[in-house]
């Protein structure tokens, strides 16, 4: 495992309240730092020796005054075999606002001080207990809101990612290898490693850098959900169909053309995947300002889209107007939903397949039929390259991870080039020292104080 960093490692002892604030049963405080045990006999000055592991029921005081707060389980974790790597403390009180918030104030004026968000994890990674990507996995499992990013998260803790990332390292190192042996041993008998092999060997990495970097997009997506945007004519049945998606009514739906004025948004999970549903205001030219503005909106929303549910009423043809505004769209990002189609025998799809190269789907919002069928297309559309890999395959799900694995994969292109041009090996192997240096940032195996702001900053207290 790769685990030496730049980060001086700290010294002090650090507390909070892990749960969050709110009425409940317990609450855990959480503390760590070497003085964690001294910490612990100045607020429970009766409880003797405290063996590792062992949890005890003890009286919870203030150091100073000396009143009894609550009565506490309290759990020492002895370092190194601890969460953070250090001494730590987990004590269970009762929930509420109030206990937790005084046992922490018992805490701090016993000496700790109040932890940052993201403080614990960010020790235990400075102590080598997780890599940079598990810690992030972390941040997942407490943010994710879907079980695909669960998943994917729970994959990420595991270390899938981090073992397929120290793979990609240890094929740059291999390359490396070759090239040391071209560079070192130019006069022996024996002929140096051809360059076909070493092209070979990055192309190799590259690859599979490239398999990595593919998972991105959607991966990224798991995250956010998809914004996926439902646009179209006043009264083609928008604010129907996203209350049918979502399964009730959210949206207000007349048979007044322009009824939605605002856009809304709201989440809803197809088969675990994350999607964020927008309806807006129908487009037409209009003289009215508000629904003007509701247009604006629309536009603006369609412009973020990582998906466009286009609606038009099945039973007529999609005219210039419409045809028009899907040419401006990638059809990778457009779907053709002909609506109210209970109403509508006849939905002309061999009309729409001459009009647009986009997905086309037939959907009735008053019987429910057609929905099942533009669900399993939007998953396609938004997730088709990750359907079913988390959980058996590392995804990439930041940017950050994305930007890396593009440096390597570039910095590893810049060597074949320079092998090209003819460049002294030894010159260019200094783009795949530079590879394995992204690789190892990812990891975090060497990493800055700003990156390590960034990760763990998001994070919450007492984590
Ligand atoms: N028969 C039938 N009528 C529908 C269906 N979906 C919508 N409608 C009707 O079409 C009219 C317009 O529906 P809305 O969902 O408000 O349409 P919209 O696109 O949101 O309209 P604006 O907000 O004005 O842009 C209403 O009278 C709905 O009852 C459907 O699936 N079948
Ligand atoms: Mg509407």
């Amino acid at each position: 495992m790769l685990t030496s960093t730049t980060s001086a490692l700290p010294s002090d002892t650090i507390a909070a309240i892990a749960t969050p604030q709110g009425r409940g049963a317990v609450a855990l405080l959480r503390v760590s730092g070497p003085d964690a045990l001294g910490v612990l006999h100045r607020i429970a000055p009766g409880i003797g020796e405290v063996r590792p592991r062992a949890q005890r029921l003890t009286a919870l005081r203030h150091p100073e005054s000396g009143e009894l707060l609550d009565r506490g389980l309290v759990t020492y974790f002895a370092a190194p075999a601890s969460y953070t790597g250090e001494d730590v403390l987990e004590i269970a009180t009762h929930g509420g606002v109030l206990t937790p918030q005084l046992v922490l104030d018992a805490l701090l004026a016993a000496g700790a001080r109040a932890a940052e968000p993201g403080e614990f994890t960010r020790r235990a990674y400075l102590n080598g207990k997780l890599d940079l990507l598990q810690a992030e996995a972390v941040a997942d499992l407490i943010d994710g809101r879907s079980r695909a990013l669960h998943r994917a998260a729970v994959h990420q803790m595991e270390r899938g990612l981090s073992r397929r990332v120290s793979e990609l390292r240890d094929a740059v190192i291999g390359t490396e290898a070759l090239i040391a042996y071209s560079i070192d041993f130019p006069e022996e008998d024996e002929p140096p490693v051809p360059p076909a092999r070493i092209q070979a060997s990055a192309r190799d990495v590259i690859a599979r850098i490239e398999s990595l970097l593919a998972t991105a997009p959607e991966g990224e997506l798991l995250r956010e959900g998809a914004l996926t945007v439902l646009a179209g004519r006043p009264n083609s049945g928008k604010s129907s169909l996203f209350n049918a998606l979502l399964g009730t009514e959210r949206a207000i739906v007349t048979n007044i053309p322009g009824t939605t004025r605002d856009a809304l948004e709201a989440s809803v999970s197809v088969e675990g995947y994350p999607f964020r549903l927008v309806d807006t205001a129908g487009l037409r030219e209009t003289g009215d300002v508000v629904e003007g503005i509701g247009i604006e909106v629309a536009r603006r929303y369609l412009q973020a889209a990582d998906l466009v549910l286009f609606c038009v009423e099945a039973g007529r043809s999609v005219d210039a107007d419409e045809a028009a505004f899907m040419a401006d769209i990638p059809a990778d990002w457009l779907v053709l939903v002909r609506t109210k189609s209970d109403a509508h025998a006849d939905a002309l799809a061999d009309a729409d397949r001459e009009m647009t190269d986009a997905v086309t789907v037939e959907v009735s919002a008053a019987t429910g039929d057609g929905i099942a069928e533009l669900r399993r297309a939007l998953l396609r559309k938004a997730f088709g390259g990750i359907l079913g890999e988390p959980g058996e395959a590392p995804l990439v799900t930041r940017e950050r991870h994305a930007r890396a694995l593009r440096a390597a994969r570039d910095e590893v292109a810049a060597f074949l080039d320079a092998m090209d041009a003819a460049v002294p090996m030894e010159f260019a192997a200094t783009h795949l020292r530079d590879a394995v240096a992204a690789l190892e940032g990812l990891v975090g195996a060497v990493s800055v104080d700003d990156v390590l702001d960034r990760v763990f900053g998001s994070f919450c207290v007492g984590k």
